[in-house]
């Protein structure tokens, strides 16, 4: 036999074991919040697309300097690849689609990519 009591009706469980005042269970939800990912954009070397033009890409997408895009276009000539910058995913993505975009009306093979970071 058990030994609980039985639950009359129009009694209400509310799960605390007695019949004193209902204890509430207080949750509390914590949101993480995640910083984005970031991504690398990256430039691919070729034969044929002319070094000024690639220049000027790093210059008008990557806002970099004179200095700078000369460096980072030497840098892929030489190495084969090269990092042009780190962006959220949204950022990365537009890039890549504006420099595939500007190669295309020039009828340049140059070839951009990202990888995340
Ligand atoms: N290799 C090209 C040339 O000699 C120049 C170049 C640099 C092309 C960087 C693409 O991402 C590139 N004209």
């Amino acid at each position: 036999m058990s030994n609980q009591k039985a639950m009359m009706s129009g009694d209400r469980d509310d799960h605390d074991n007695d019949d004193g005042p209902q204890i509430g269970v207080v949750e509390k939800t914590r949101t993480r919040t995640k910083r984005p990912s970031m991504y690398r954009v990256l430039l691919l070397n070729d034969d044929y697309t002319p070094m000024e033009f690639v220049v000027d890409i790093l210059e008008q997408i990557f806002h970099k300097s004179r200095d700078e895009a000369v460096a980072v276009m030497l840098n892929v000539h030489q190495s084969g690849v090269g990092v042009c910058g780190v962006y959220s995913f949204d950022v990365a993505e537009t890039k890549v689609a504006q420099v595939a975009m500007i190669a295309r009306e020039h009828e340049h093979p140059l070839q951009c990519t990202m990888e995340k970071a």
